[in-house]
């Protein structure tokens, strides 16, 4: 597959690179590290994503402004599109139906619910993150990383593993970001660009969010949510809440966190983590979402006591 992988890159010239909507470290990172890597090769190379890139990862080295399109889907064909980090291809964003007709389809990836999706299909569920595995890609290209590239591998892999907390953390990440810090990675420097640069209004949001946990099955379960009444006009939920089911999942004692953020009037975007044994990504597989074992997410309708009653409902005890 790595063979194939490496002709279509030889031989192409003009690419697409693409990842999921709700961008988080993993796909930003991976993105951008993969569109140096074909500049290198002096290739064409466009980056299309459907949303904006959340401000804490606006420092990675990324695309030149010309080359990045948010929100709509270039119309030109393509000789490869990469879609990195995504589990399926609705993930693409509203007009995804359209990117099968922009060109061959190479899949890279490392969810256990990826769909196959790609004309060529790189899905390693025991990865780390998706730049694991392009890092992995590029040593078999025989590529140059350089500190561009490797500022988005050692941000990408930080940040799926929440600072090598999560489970998914293994010594092949570590060795991965410790030669990132050989090429020339700041830790603290990135750090502090990641985790430490918040605008204000998150703070006020977590402080309502704060007030409306609840826990369920004797503890084990913790839930909180945001509606958008909670919120000043402008906030972005997305990405002024985002981490909280993190935040949460911090509490001694319980199994699951559960953060449900409203979307629609009658939407919600559920956010799960899991500490103990229980599966997360099959609870949100059965609202047809997704994700992995121990973080995943979905949309559910209805209204807020709905959306949470049908969510307790599929929690076995
Ligand atoms: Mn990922």
């Amino acid at each position: 597959m790595l063979t194939q992988i490496k002709e279509k890159i030889e031989k192409g010239n003009k690419f697409l690179i693409t990842t999921h909507i709700s961008l988080d470290g993993d796909a930003v990172g991976s993105v951008f590290c993969f569109y140096w890597l074909l500049r290198n090769y002096k290739k064409e190379v466009s980056v299309f994503l459907k949303d904006n890139v959340p401000y804490k990862y606006t420092f990675l080295p990324q695309p030149d402004t010309n080359r990045l399109f948010f929100k709509e889907l270039p119309k030109d064909t393509f000789d490869t599109i990469f879609v990195l980090d995504c589990g399926d291809l609705h993930r693409i964003g509203n007009d995804y139906e359209k990117i099968k007709s922009n060109g061959f389809i190479i899949n890279i990836d490392h969810h256990n619910t990826n769909s196959f999706f790609g004309d060529i299909n790189l899905v390693l569920p025991d990865a780390s993150s998706t730049a694991e595995i392009i890092y992995d890609l590029i040593k078999f290209l025989e590529a140059e990383i350089t500190l561009d590239m490797a500022i988005n591998i050692y941000t990408a892999i930080l940040t799926d593993t929440g600072s090598f907390r999560y489970e998914n953390t293994n010594a092949k990440a570590l060795h991965i970001c410790a030669h990132m810090i050989e090429i020339g990675v700041k830790p603290a420097y990135v750090a502090q660009k990641v985790y430490e640069s918040h605008p204000k209004e998150r703070f006020f949001l977590l402080g309502k969010v704060l007030n409306t946990l609840e826990t369920h099955k004797d503890g084990k379960i913790i839930m909180a949510h945001i509606t958008k009444d909670m919120a000043e006009k402008g906030y972005s939920l997305e990405e002024f809440t985002d981490g909280f089911v993190e935040f949460i999942k911090e509490m001694d004692g319980i199994e699951m966190a559960v953060f449900i953020r409203q979307i629609e009037n009658n939407r919600y975007k559920i956010s799960m983590r899991s500490k103990g044994n229980g599966d997360v990504s099959a609870i949100c597989s059965l609202f047809g979402g997704g994700g992995h074992k121990k973080a995943a997410g979905c949309y559910i309708d209805g209204d807020l006591d709905e959306v949470k009653k049908k969510l307790l409902g599929v929690i076995k005890d």
